[in-house]
């Protein structure tokens, strides 16, 4: 049975590592979140959403699974877990775990056992082929570079592996790897876990063949996204864990989709629920990507405001009626949004950040915040190499820096300053004291520099801060009907300044104007009528636009 609470719901992603440290040692832990229920409550959010906590060699931070129905010491034991849970419950929020199912980690029993033999009970576990003139099986690159295939004398063949070697891709086309991996979701939702979020879902299914990727000119490798991404059998394989696993919990599922587009989701997220509530969609966090296709997502370029616009209203426009969005500016793989969708400097930050959470939080779907985006975090400002930790990020240098050569070592070091997830881990900034509260001892990771003028403990309580207004974005979705389930309009397409548009629902009309620049800007939008609902801004001149200002209008 699965009611559709998960449209009314606001997701809060913990990155646990990150979060808050409990029994000092420097990493955030499960004690630690349990601490800061309080805060959470605070803000409203309903659900969490925290990136891995399973026993993990910590390769990919958690993302490299080696046993799915255990805890990573470092987040404390199964107890801890439990207590948890209960807390959360206790105190009316949910808990979404993460689920990485396209591959586990190289120490995980089944990948120890796949590697010894061609017939052993997990032999087929994994996608083993043999080489092909004595080379990889084809052209696919890694995620986080080199070639997708990794060779094992034992087997005298090799394997996949679509990010490190040390994350063998499953082989979801044996029943039995299915079978296992639904009854680890159960073990989890048995323990009454709220829902999941799917680690590269769409990743499951390749084409049968694994035929060469196209590959740019000069480019080391070729792309496996053609055949690896939103494959033959997704639906069908999304279809049976629904069946099997899904459809007997109410709880709330979002698969990460790389490559989707409106009308995949449109199934994917299909409103008869045989598949999924919703799914993150990368196509609005891949806008600006740098005019050398070998160096993908690495820029250091703004995003287009139309294109942005364009971007998010396919995706409002597609799924209307028709299936459920995700609403996000950041999670732990994506630059913070202030930094990235705006050129905000300290003093408009504030209202930047007001501005984006006002953009986002008005749409049609379910909105996850970040933590830290409600303070209006900013990127590091990275100068150097050794302040990453990220494998994402030292890979992407020491291939095109070092190995290929295809960009200089200062200009890779803009490209990660402007774009590496390892600006989204760092500590979360609580207050002005040491560590800004996150721990006693030394962080894991660094904190940004500027927790001293960006931290939780001088905005819960300012009514001007980023906070408070997120505490009112929050407040509004689960009052306003129209915000939850109205139709969505964009106004002025090719305005490369404001993202206005207009929400309708039995009556009642909202209109949203975001100012996205640093300057005031004059429009009349004569649909103007009714009350203001929301601003970031005492009020001002009707037509008149502050810099980084947001307005919602209410007429029912
Ligand atoms: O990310 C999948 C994914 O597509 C990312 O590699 C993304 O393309 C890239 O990070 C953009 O910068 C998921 C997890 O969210 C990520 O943290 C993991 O590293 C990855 O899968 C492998 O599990
Ligand atoms: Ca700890």
């Amino acid at each position: 049975m699965n009611s559709n609470w998960f449209k009314d719901a606001v997701v809060y992603q913990i990155y646990p590592r990150s979060f808050q440290d409990s029994n000092h040692d420097g990493i955030g832990d499960l004690g630690g979140i349990k601490q800061r229920i309080p805060y959470l409550k605070k803000l409203g959010v309903d659900v969490l959403w925290l990136n891995p906590i399973y026993r993990s060699p910590d390769v990919d931070n958690g993302y490299d699974i080696s046993d799915y129905e255990s805890i990573q010491a470092d987040f404390g034991t199964m107890e801890d877990f439990d207590q948890l849970l209960e807390a959360l419950h206790k105190n009316q929020l949910k808990l979404m775990m993460d689920l990485v199912v396209n591959h586990t980690s190289d120490q995980h029993k089944w990948f120890q056992a796949s590697k010894q033999s061609r017939d052993n009970p997990y032999a087929d576990y994994y996608i083993w082929r043999d080489p092909v003139d004595g080379h990889a099986p084809n052209n696919w690159g890694a995620s986080f570079n080199g070639s997708a295939w990794t060779y094992v004398p034992e087997r005298g063949q090799y394997y996949l592996h679509l990010f490190a070697p040390e994350q063998p891709d499953l082989n979801w086309e044996n029943e039995a790897v299915r079978q296992d991996v639904y009854a680890a979701m159960r073990f989890w939702l048995e323990k009454g876990i709220d829902g999941f979020r799917m680690d590269v879902i769409n990743m499951i299914s390749k084409v049968p063949g694994l035929p060469d990727g196209p590959q740019a000119a000069g480019a080391a490798y070729g792309d496996s996204s053609p055949y690896t991404t939103n494959g033959p059998r997704l639906n069908e394989f999304l279809q049976e864990m629904n069946r099997e696993v899904l459809s007997h919990y109410d709880i709330m599922t979002v698969g990460e989709m790389p490559g989707a587009t409106p009308e995949m989701a449109r199934q994917y997220s299909n409103l008869a629920g045989t598949e999924l509530n919703m799914i993150f969609q990368f196509e609005h966090v891949s806008l600006a990507g740098n005019p050398d296709p070998r160096l993908g997502k690495w820029n250091d370029q703004p995003v287009s405001l139309v294109d942005l616009k364009a971007s998010l209203s396919r995706w409002q426009e597609g799924l209307d009626g028709q299936g459920w969005n995700s609403l996000y500016w950041n999670n732990h793989d994506q630059p913070r949004a202030v930094s990235r969708f705006t050129t905000a400097g300290p003093q408009e930050r504030v209202k930047a950040a007001q501005m984006l959470g006002t953009t986002l939080h008005l749409l049609q779907g379910t909105p996850y915040v970040y933590e830290g985006e409600e303070l209006g975090m900013t990127n590091v400002g990275y100068t150097s190499l050794d302040q990453y930790e990220d494998i994402e990020s030292l890979n992407a240098y020491h291939e095109y820096v070092e190995k290929e050569q295809l960009v200089s070592g200062s200009t890779m070091l803009r490209y990660l300053a402007h774009m590496s997830r390892d600006n989204a881990r760092t500590p979360m900034p609580w207050d002005t004291s040491l560590n800004a509260g996150f721990s006693d001892v030394e962080p894991w990771f660094a904190l940004n520099p500027n927790y001293p003028e960006i931290n939780a403990a001088s905005q819960t309580d300012d009514p001007e801060s980023v906070f408070s207004y997120y505490q009112k974005l929050i407040a509004l979705r689960h009052q306003e009907p129209a915000i939850r389930y109205g139709s969505y309009q964009l106004l002025d397409p090719k305005d490369d300044q404001v993202f206005a548009y207009l929400r309708e629902y039995q009556g009642t009309t909202l209109l949203v104007i975001n100012n996205f620049t640093a300057t005031t800007v004059h429009r009349d939008y004569d649909q103007v009528k009714g009350e203001l609902l929301l601003a970031n801004y005492p009020a001002g001149q009707l037509t008149e636009f502050r810099p980084y200002e947001s307005r919602v209008y209410v007429h029912k």
